[in-house]
């Protein structure tokens, strides 16, 4: 039974229905009864394995095809008409060859097979920021990852009312055929298209598609914007919490930063860190003059491996009931999980991400998949935000972005305005890692951490940011920080984790002026006494040399930046290639 009577919708889902011939039609009412209906159906048909009740309550385990494990960026698409607007950074296709391709695709893929209809609301429904969509699909694993990740149900359905403004999701896993996976996004539709995948980042449609490749090209129409950011607040001893919003490319820490916990000096000076969001920022102008921001989630999609009780206990915590487990390690002993990172107790009778017997104290393969994932509830979370879920968002004072970079960029530095800050966000640069098929260690540009994520000509974007400077009265201050500096033997020299809680007490004391910098070719650097080194090994000379800014590595560091904007034409805002010549300029 239909559960609007929305002429769009509904003519949408019978054309899809149409192409696509499922058996059957089910609307997701949101309800519990349905859910669990759900969930012993993919237990029956081996989608899904219950985890021990026990020690895991709500817990599930679901395996991935062996070809079908991570986000495919060549196989993700913005298809505007004007090839221009997808900019040269994003896969582009004409939408009517597209649509065209798809059609192959989707025709029939749904035959022998139920279509469920997912209502969904990206951020609280009926609040300022809420946007809804609505993802048609074949599989239960991503019916039961949206209940987590967004919020689901019939309620979304009422707020639409009969209006047409929705975005539509299909997802159809079809034959799981890697040649013939597509990601698509036709932005001027409001419409995304995914099929023959069933890994997450490809097929939960509200996450990476909707709320940054959709909502980005949204944002920059009605002058908010879509960010791929985590969200936290940071409860100083007196009780004031402030709150920063920080970009890092994937794998790069930013769900430990999200909930990360104070060192044991701060904590028991009071300090305390909530987490508002650990993947995705959309934020706002507010009356007030400043930027508020929201996390449109509602749960996490973690990588599992690496996370254990010292990197991150907020997020193992999070996950020990109502979390959906995906290639991770299967613990047959007492039916629970594992994953490589966790303890130094590798299961013995066990099997890995494959389905394959696996023996921990034996085996020389990892049993975890290296992006193998948690989907948890955001209200799982110890320290979750006593804000996420305030219809208004939280008031962003600083901007973070950050990258792995072995050499180049220091512990921390401040951009000297927001123009700079947008400069330095534009430059960003990390090494890639698991979380996206392809090469890993590979040093990449990654801008805003958004290059997969960005809907239309990064271009563009850059201008977008450059434009809110106008529209926002009292402008968060921009930040880069590197966790990731390594020795000549290649170890980490600065401790990260907790005592990243150091580097931003700097921070938010440069936003509300009480602290000084130390102006450098790049920017403003903290005075090696402004970094609270109390219970740390960190020595103030290893400091020092973690806040150095090398001449010589930046001239090669600026040589890629014009190498990097120049692939963008007519479109790199004159503002930036400004930048870029004032920054030369200070490294002589
Ligand atoms: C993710 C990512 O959050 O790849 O999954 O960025
Ligand atoms: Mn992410």
């Amino acid at each position: 039974m239909a559960l609007t009577t929305n002429k769009a919708v509904l003519t949408w889902i019978d054309e899809m229905a149409a192409m696509t011939q499922p058996d059957r039609i089910v609307w997701i009412d949101g309800t519990e009864e349905q859910l669990e209906a759900l969930r012993a159906e993919a237990c029956s048909t081996g989608e899904m394995i219950q985890l021990n009740q026990e020690k895991l309550p709500g817990c599930y385990l679901h395996r991935t095809a062996v070809n079908d494990v991570a986000r495919v960026e060549d196989r993700t698409f913005i298809c505007c008409r004007e090839k221009e607007n997808a900019g040269p950074t994003n896969n582009w296709m004409d939408p009517v060859e597209m649509y065209a391709k798809l059609k192959k695709l989707y025709t029939g893929a749904m035959q022998g097979r139920t279509m469920y209809v997912i209502p969904y609301s990206m951020s609280v429904p009926g609040s300022p920021f809420a946007k809804y969509g609505i993802e048609l699909t074949d599989s239960i694993y991503v019916v039961l990852n949206m209940v987590i990740m967004t919020r689901v149900g019939k309620k979304v359905l009422d707020l639409l009312g009969d209006s047409p403004d929705y975005i539509k999701g299909l997802h159809a896993k079809a034959q799981l055929d890697e040649k013939e996976r597509y990601i698509v996004h036709f932005p001027e539709d409001n419409t995304i298209m995914s099929v023959n995948s069933g890994y997450g980042g490809n097929v939960l449609l509200g996450k990476k598609c909707f709320a940054l490749r959709i909502a980005s090209y949204l944002g920059r129409n009605e002058g908010w914007m879509a960010e791929h950011m985590l969200i936290l607040g940071i409860e100083n001893p007196q009780g004031e919490i402030r709150y920063l919003s920080a970009a890092f490319p994937s794998a790069c820490g930013k769900t430990n930063l999200a909930m990360l916990i104070p060192p044991e000096g701060y904590r028991k000076a009071g300090w305390k860190v909530w987490c508002v969001g650990d993947d995705i920022a959309w934020l706002r102008v507010g009356q007030d003059g400043r930027l508020w921001a929201v996390n449109p989630e509602n749960g996490f999609f973690g990588v599992a491996p690496g996370t254990n009780e010292k990197s991150n206990p907020n997020a193992l915590s999070t996950t020990r009931q109502g979390t959906i487990f995906t290639n991770v390690v299967h613990n047959l002993d007492d039916n629970t999980v594992w994953w490589e990172g966790l303890d130094k107790n590798p299961p013995v009778n066990a099997k890995d991400w494959k389905g394959n017997p696996w023996n921990g104290q034996e085996s020389a393969e990892k049993g975890a998949h290296p992006n193998s994932r948690f989907t948890a509830p955001a209200k799982n979370c110890p320290c979750i935000s006593s804000e996420f879920e305030n219809p208004q968002g939280v008031p962003i004072s600083a901007i973070v972005f950050g990258g792995r970079r072995a050499k180049t960029a220091p512990l921390v530095y401040q951009s000297r305005d927001w123009k700079h800050g947008v400069f330095v966000g534009s430059t960003m640069a990390s090494e890639t890692t698991a979380a996206a098929a392809g090469a890993v260690g590979v040093v990449r540009r990654d801008p805003m951490a958004m290059l997969p994520f960005c809907g239309y000509n990064m271009g563009d974007y850059w201008q977008h940011w450059l434009d809110m400077e106008g529209k926002v009265a009292h402008l968060p201050k921009i930040f880069n920080v590197n966790w990731f500096r390594t020795d000549n033997e290649g170890h980490f020299i600065w401790p990260g984790f907790g005592d990243n809680l150091r580097v931003l007490e700097w921070i938010m004391k440069r936003c509300f002026d009480e602290t000084d910098g130390v102006e450098t070719p790049i920017g403003y650097v903290p005075r090696v006494d402004d970094i609270n080194l109390e219970g740390t090994d960190v020595s103030k000379e290893t400091l020092a040399g973690l806040l150095s800014v090398d001449q010589a590595l930046w001239k090669e560091e600026a040589a890629g930046i014009r190498e990097f904007y120049g692939k963008f034409g007519d479109k790199l805002p004159a503002e930036l290639a400004h930048q870029l010549s004032v920054l030369e300029g200070n490294l002589g």
